[in-house]
């Protein structure tokens, strides 16, 4: 059985996250039916993609399935990871994915709103970028998503605390388009996208690969990207990424050691 909900009219394809037993935990199965979802519209020509959680859903998502991030002395966010297939699979579809935001955002879903083209939201939603919590040294790509979207200070604040981020805060900061009454995040959100949908989509594809493109056109040596990646290893290979995925299934606080 799918775990999302597809709907679409002329140009507009809505993908609703639906399994809220496991807080949309963005487990490979959750991961694959988004991705399917997408590559359907894209056959059918559906420009437009809102991207949301089913309606009053407390967590939007609760990111990465931390059940399935490897135990350790394995990168857990490697290039075929399932989060990383479905960012680039946001970013490379050849449309507006809007992110439609009702309750918190955890995680690697919160790395899933900001690689998605815009982000409403209503005063539910709030964001929190939890690597350092769960001892996981998050990869280059997703550093760059946040580099590319937040000023610096604040990018590093959310991953420095792992604390969540309230909407009106998140309006401020740039995480989110726009802020609108719980009543109405439906209805804008769908104005939004029955304005974009009287553009060139042509257009509109073109410049978001340009954009993709060029915030990525950053330049790094080979030895520097060996170097980040030895570092990352430490960490994952480290005493303090196991404790800390031991201590989220037992539930409890996580003993960090620093080593
Ligand atoms: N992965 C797998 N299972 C999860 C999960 C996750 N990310 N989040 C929650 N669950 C499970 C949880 O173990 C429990 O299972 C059920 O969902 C309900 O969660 O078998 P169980 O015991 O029923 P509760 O009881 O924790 O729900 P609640 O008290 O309402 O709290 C909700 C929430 C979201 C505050 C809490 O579940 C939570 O803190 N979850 C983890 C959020 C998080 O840090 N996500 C980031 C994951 S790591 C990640 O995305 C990446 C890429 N990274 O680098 O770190």
């Amino acid at each position: 059985m799918s775990l999302v909900k597809v709907e679409f009219s002329e140009k507009v394809g809505i993908i609703t996250l639906n399994n809220t037993q496991k807080l949309n935990a963005l487990s490979a199965q959750l991961v694959d039916d988004i991705i399917e979802a997408l590559d359907n519209f894209q056959k059918q020509k559906i420009h437009i993609i809102i991207l949301r959680a089913p309606e009053g859903s407390k967590v939007w998502s609760a990111g990465h399935d931390v059940k399935e991030l490897p135990s350790k002395m394995r990168d857990p966010l490697s290039y075929y990871d399932s989060l990383e297939v479905l960012l680039r699979a946001v970013e490379e579809y050849p449309g507006p994915v809007i992110a439609m935001v009702h309750g918190s955002v955890w995680g690697g879903a919160c790395d899933l709103i900001m690689t998605c083209d815009m982000v409403i939201a209503d005063k539910t939603a709030n964001f929190a970028m939890t690597p350092a919590k769960l001892g996981v040294p998050y990869n280059s790509t997703g550093i760059l998503h946040f580099m590319n979207r937040l000023p610096i200070n604040i990018a590093k604040e959310m991953f420095f605390t792992a604390e969540l981020v309230p909407a009106e805060r998140a309006l401020n900061v740039g995480i989110i388009n726009h802020l609108v009454a719980e009543e109405e995040l439906l209805s804008f959100t769908l104005n939004l996208a029955a304005t974009i949908s009287t553009r060139s989509m042509l257009s509109i594809a073109v410049i978001k690969e340009q954009f993709r493109v060029l915030s990525k056109a950053y330049a790094i040596t080979p030895s520097a990207f060996e170097r980040v990646q030895g570092m990352r290893r430490k960490v994952y290979d480290s005493h303090d990424y196991e404790e800390a995925i031991t201590a989220f299934l037992e539930k409890r606080p996580a003993n960090f050691k620093g080593e």
